[in-house]
């Protein structure tokens, strides 16, 4: 009710991180891709198997000091997976802890990125290159606002471009590319990539880099899936290139969750030279990296500790809108006043100094456990935050709240049938 709504919007007022003048506004009207890079981890980056990049042209980015690379994200999602890292994009508050909110709450109220945009001439799409229903994307995208869905129905789903859960990365962005050329500018989309999920295997013939050479063929795959997608990426940036819109364009490119869990932790310990403890399991291999390109701004490696909750008010400032009116969990990433205690969705959480796994208490210089002591306050902040949120998503707060000038979703306009188009 009111009294929750109030309690809620007191506490994101008090935790606002406000923006850093030097890039508040600097892609105001621009274009926005998102990409969901399926599975990604941040230790691929830079990483070389037998003295070869696994990712060369993710690592060019990450190094050619116009994109910024934040190297020290963590996964935020719970069982939702792909579909909870979209819910993070879109709206900065948590999924749920148990369950997809795509599935338990899609008929929620919400105050998504492609509703706040809309009032700025924005047209928004999702691209995906698997049927609609899948996560219940078509009634979720419904409550987010998403003006177009671009669906498995809309792509050559052959058998040679298929695997998995549908068509491969190459095929999807070269496909994908008339039907965002075909859009009003300016756009906010997503595309969300396929071929690096679980367990990874390509076809023959879909890419020439090695496989690993553990005893575990699903982290062996890894690497060929890993490069694979990074070709396809540099082909989507090229793409982008050729048709004029990389230079009026924002990317934000982000990994959706670990694609390793820790049933594999042997091989990971050869892969990465050193025992995968809980610590080393939850510090390091459980961040996502996140990229995000403004042309003509500067970036460059962004070592800030942060959380996929983060990129939405990261992105909203350098489209110049303010998110102090928005009930969204999330703090800016390149804010001076950015928070460092970044919550798992299990209620663990990494901050500069201390990491809690299990409800153990780590210090990250060494490793080592410490008293539970160093981690009660944080921990105690960690869950807090997490609790604004679901009161947000389990109570439906947003149909209480209205944000200044913000115009509400009616989900009955929004239908996503091919032929109606
Ligand atoms: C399916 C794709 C994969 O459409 O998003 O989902 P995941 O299993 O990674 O959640
Ligand atoms: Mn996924």
């Amino acid at each position: 009710d009111s009294n929750d709504t109030t309690e809620v919007e007191n506490y994101i007022k008090a935790n606002y991180a406000e923006p850093d003048p030097k890039y508040f506004g600097k892609a105001k009207g621009k274009n926005v891709i998102f990409i969901s890079m399926e599975s990604f981890q941040t230790f691929l980056i830079d990483y070389q198997l037998n003295g070869q990049e696994v990712t060369p042209f993710l690592n060019s980015l990450a190094h050619d000091g116009k994109t910024f690379y934040f190297d020290n994200i963590i996964n935020q999602t719970g069982q939702g997976k792909t579909s909870d890292a979209e819910f993070m994009m879109d709206n900065s508050l948590y999924p749920m802890s148990q369950g997809a909110v795509f599935v338990n709450k899609a008929q929620n109220t919400l105050q998504a990125t492609p509703a706040i945009l809309k009032t700025q001439g924005y047209t928004s799409a999702a691209f995906h290159g698997n049927y609609k229903t899948f996560w219940n994307r078509n009634e979720m995208y419904r409550t987010i606002g998403y003006d177009k869905f671009f669906d498995a129905e809309y792509y050559n789903m052959n058998e040679e471009d298929t695997k998995n859960y549908g068509l491969k990365d190459k095929p999807f962005f070269a496909e994908s590319m008339p039907l965002l050329e075909s859009l009003p500018q300016p756009f906010y989309t997503k595309f969300i990539t396929l071929s690096n999920h679980h367990p990874f295997g390509m076809d023959e013939g879909d890419t020439d880099f090695p496989v690993a050479e553990t005893d575990d063929k699903v982290v062996n795959q890894y690497f060929q899936s890993a490069n694979y997608m990074d070709q396809a990426l540099e082909q989507f940036f090229n793409d982008l290139k050729k048709s004029g819109l990389y230079d009026n364009t924002v990317v934000v490119m982000y990994g959706d969750h670990y694609g390793i869990s820790e049933n594999h932790n042997d091989a990971m310990a050869e892969i990465i030279g050193k025992e995968v403890t809980p610590f080393e399991y939850a510090r390091n291999l459980q961040r996502v990296p996140v990229f995000i390109h403004v042309p003509g701004v500067e970036g460059g490696v962004q070592h800030q500790i942060g959380g996929q909750v983060d990129v939405r008010p990261t992105l909203l400032h350098l489209l110049g809108i303010d998110t102090k009116d928005y009930l969204e969990i999330g703090s800016d990433l390149l804010s001076k006043n950015h928070r460092e205690v970044v919550p798992f969705r299990n209620g663990d959480f990494v901050s500069p100094e201390f990491t809690q796994v299990d409800d153990k208490c780590y210090l990250n210089e060494t490793g080592e456990e410490v008293e539970g002591a160093s981690c009660a306050h944080l921990s105690e902040k960690a869950k807090l935050e997490l609790q604004m949120s679901d009161n947000i998503v389990y109570k439906d707060l947003l149909r209480f709240y209205k944000p200044e000038g913000f115009v509400p979703i009616n989900r009955d306009d929004y239908q996503y049938i091919k032929n109606e188009d």
